[in-house]
Parts: C-alpha cells; structure tokens; sequence
C-alpha cells in the first residue's frame, strides 16, 4: 500500500490524531450503530481521524465502530493504482438502495482482526445512498474493490464482521486467535 501521507494535506483539518483500532471480540463491534443527526464540526473532525488512522494502518476502509464510536460513519479509499491520485471518501448514514444479482468472492481482511484472511461473496455490484459531509445527499454505484469495501465497511456499521460469512469452526478459530493476541498485547508482548 502506497504511503498516501502526501495526500493528507488535502483533507487534513488542523491536527487529526491518529486513534486506536478495537480488536476482535469486543462488543463495540457487535453494536448496531446510531444514525448521526446533525453533521457538525465534530462529524467531520472524526471522518478527518478516521481517514488519517485508515491510512496509517494501511487499510482501504475504516468504520466508527472500529475506533469505538458508535456512529454511523465510515471512511474508504480503495483506489489501487500505483500512483493515482487519492479518493478519500466519507459516507454518513449510508445504506445500500440495490445490489447486483452477481457475486463477486475476495478474499478480505479486516483492520479489528489483523493477520486473517478468508474468501467472502458478496454482490459484485452495489448502490449506496449516504449524506456527505456537507450534508447533501449522495447516491453512487460501486463494482470491483470499493463495492466489496463499502459492504465490509456497512456491516461494521450493523455489528457484523467479515469471519460471520465464515463456516463456525473457522469463526471460532479466528476468534480463538485474536484472543490470544489480546492476552498478549496486555502483557505487552506480540
Ligand atoms: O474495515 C476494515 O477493517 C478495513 C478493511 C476493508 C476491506 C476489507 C476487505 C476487502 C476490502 C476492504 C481492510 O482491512 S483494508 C486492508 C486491505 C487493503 C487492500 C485490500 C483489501 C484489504
Ligand atoms: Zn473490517
């Protein structure tokens, strides 16, 4: 993943701060998430954090619950090609209006459960409407990455995770995993 700092500048407000990944299991990712009101100053400061901590991972796409904010917010830039300019974007309150009948399989990670890797189907295409953070209305349609993205990212929103499309046995050996890591991490080793 190319280091997209260079392009913070673009969407950076005066100091964003970097903010901490939730790990796999904790409840906070199996929450549903409030829709945001009013889109307010402090809106756009989180989507500004959410977008410098999601290129800091690396990652593609970021949502507010994997920062602890129970809100429904997420952020994604999935452009892939080496040198093309950026497309940060965030979307509030969005929710998919169509879906295409195909399937697409990608084999997807996750920024909450690092290191594991499983193939999910999803529509290959999908509509989204969402607010923008000048609060106007936005319909868009993705395919290819962004369209797997922006449905990884919506079901962050409804408290799902990738590893819920997986076989149980698989599920829990993932899980069984992160919480090791954690028992590690508050040891303050791994
Ligand atoms: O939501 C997240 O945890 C960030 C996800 C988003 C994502 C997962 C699977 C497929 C598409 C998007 C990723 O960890 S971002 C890392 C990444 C980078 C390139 C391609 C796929 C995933
Ligand atoms: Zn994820």
């Amino acid at each position: 993943m190319h280091d997209l700092r260079c392009a913070l500048p673009a969407i950076r407000s005066a100091g964003m701060t970097l903010r901490d990944i939730l790990i796999h299991p904790d409840p906070r990712l199996r929450t549903v998430t409030k829709p945001v009101g009013e889109i307010t100053d402090d809106i756009r400061r989180l989507a500004d954090d959410m977008l410098e901590t999601m290129y800091d991972a690396p990652g593609i796409g970021l949502a507010a619950p994997q920062i602890g904010v129970m809100s429904r917010v997420l952020v994604m830039d999935a452009v892939k090609e080496e040198g093309a300019a950026p497309r940060p974007m965030a979307l509030i309150n969005p929710e998919v209006i169509w879906s295409s009948e195909e399937t697409n399989v990608y084999e997807e990670g996750c920024l909450s459960i690092p290191e594991q890797y499983a193939e999910v189907t999803r529509p290959a295409e999908v509509k989204v409407r969402w607010t923008g953070l000048d609060g106007k209305a936005v319909e868009e349609q993705f395919e290819g990455l962004w369209a797997t993205c922006v449905q990884h990212e919506i079901d962050h929103l409804n408290g799902k995770l990738f590893i819920d499309y997986l076989r149980p046995l698989k599920r829990q050996m993932i899980t069984r995993k992160m919480q090791k890591l954690k028992r590690e991490m508050a040891r303050g080793e791994g």
